[in-house]
């Protein structure tokens, strides 16, 4: 198996559609976006990133007769047992934006000492042929870094301008998007599903 010449990413959320855009270049796939097929998304009702990427992806592939790479992620912070986790688009409610969510963690970690305020960053990638493939191929990566106090940056989305990467003097968004991408969750998961692709495992 290799990489499709045409296939949709499962993903309404356009830092990542960008983000999988640029890591997927230099394969030259024609790579659509859901929104090309339908404003609507999947319901995740998974209880794991792998289990919501499977419904993104199935959505996508049904909605759009295409093969269909699926993006779930999110932020896992310890001082918070793991929280936002899976719900990390939806930490400060169902309808709110990056800046609540981030505004939100600041607030629940107030407290926290800087030693204490350990994260990660979670990608499940999934690729499925059909929508019913039984045989979907998955690679999962994490990010590891910490939660800042003050907002800094203008790159990437999301959490990026909290999450301070390495050896803690910058955050994700204060670095250039191809920097981001070489050590992010999302870069190392799309990667790792592409070389498995070339390489004909399924
Ligand atoms: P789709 O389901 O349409 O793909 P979504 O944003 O709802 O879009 P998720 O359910 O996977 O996707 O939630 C991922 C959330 O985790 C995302 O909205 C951010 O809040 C956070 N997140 C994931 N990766 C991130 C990254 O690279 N930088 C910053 N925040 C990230």
């Amino acid at each position: 198996m290799s990489i499709p010449a045409r296939l949709v990413l499962a993903t309404g959320n356009a830092g990542k559609l960008r983000e999988m855009r640029e890591i997927l270049a230099p394969w030259q796939a024609d790579v659509r976006s859901l929104a090309e097929f339908t404003p609507e998304s999947a319901a995740e009702t998974g209880l794991t990133f792998v289990e919501n990427a499977l419904l993104k992806a199935r959505f996508a592939a049904r909605i759009s007769g295409l093969p269909a790479i699926a993006d779930d992620s999110g932020l896992e912070v310890d001082a918070l047992h793991g929280a936002p986790g899976i719900y990390s688009a939806r930490y400060a409610g169902p309808a709110c934006d990056d800046a609540a969510n981030n505004a939100k963690l600041l607030l629940e970690l107030e407290s926290i000492a800087d030693a204490a305020r350990t994260a990660r960053y979670r990608c499940a990638m999934v690729y499925l042929r059909w929508p019913e493939d039984p045989s979907p191929m998955i690679a999962q990566a994490a990010w590891e870094g910490r939660i800042g106090r003050v907002a800094r940056g203008t790159g990437g989305f999301g959490y990026d301008p909290l999450f301070l990467v390495a050896d803690g003097a910058r955050t994700a968004a204060e670095l250039a998007p191809a920097d981001k991408n070489l050590s992010s969750h999302r870069g190392q998961a799309l990667r790792g599903l592409v070389a498995a692709l070339a390489s004909g495992a399924s």
